[in-house]
């Protein structure tokens, strides 16, 4: 026979927060930064959330506007993440990105901004990230969206499955050099038909998306979702 079932605190049993759109379904309704624990058996880590756009939910993985800050950086600072959550730009960290996909079947959404205000969409289904040991790994599933698919453009320009480079860190598939290195960035950097490192939204100038078209693109953004 079914009875209902009480906590121990005769409540609500309490969960933990994994991302951002388990913090919404906890009456957390402003945008801002909160501490999600995506994995019980790593540490805590402090994301933002935007909890406006169709409906919220949506954590921030990176932030580009006013290239206030570099994103040529080390393979430990990718790692770890850099910038600033609250207000500038950043890269949440790899390993953060591989805790928060793990588990759960997640949406990437990609949102490129003009300088004009004209904003752009990329939506990918089971997006993931891999383990330092699989050197982030990316996974990207179907595509939808109004900016073009960049990271799946063709198969001699194909950013799923590839591993994480960056300047000091080749893992990149063009052989005569590091494609990390030459954009000054971080990215599942590929090889295109041209034999010139493809990309997709970080460099030396700024955000770059090929299949855009807006250009140049003033800033953009990638948020998860479950
Ligand atoms: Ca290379």
């Amino acid at each position: 026979m079914l009875s209902s079932v009480t906590s121990a605190d005769g409540g609500a049993a309490v969960t933990t927060v994994r991302d951002c759109s388990d913090q919404l379904l906890r009456g957390g309704q402003k945008s801002g930064v909160y501490l999600v624990t995506p994995d019980l058996r790593s540490r805590s880590f402090q994301v933002l959330c935007d909890m406006e756009l169709d409906a919220g939910g949506w954590t921030l993985l990176q932030r580009r506007q006013d290239g206030g800050v570099s994103f040529n950086r080390t393979w430990d600072e990718y790692r770890s993440g850099f910038g600033e959550l609250d207000g500038g730009e950043f890269w949440l960290g790899n390993n953060m990105m591989h805790l928060l996909t793990r588990d759960r079947d997640m949406v990437l959404l990609v949102e490129l901004e003009g300088f004009d205000g004209v904003m752009e969409y990329a939506e990918y289904e089971h997006f993931r990230v891999g383990s330092e040991r699989m050197r982030y790994r990316l996974t990207v599933g179907a595509y939808s969206g109004t900016a073009g698919d960049a990271l799946r453009f063709s198969k001699s320009y194909d950013h799923n499955n590839r591993a994480f480079t960056t300047p000091e860190r080749d893992n990149d598939r063009y052989p005569s050099g590091n494609c990390g290195a030459y954009y000054s960035s971080g990215w599942w950097f590929d090889w295109g038909a041209t034999r010139e490192c493809e990309m997709g939204y970080t460099g030396k100038r700024g955000v770059t998306y090929p299949q855009s078209i807006i250009q140049p693109i003033k800033g953009s953004h990638l948020k998860l979702s479950g």
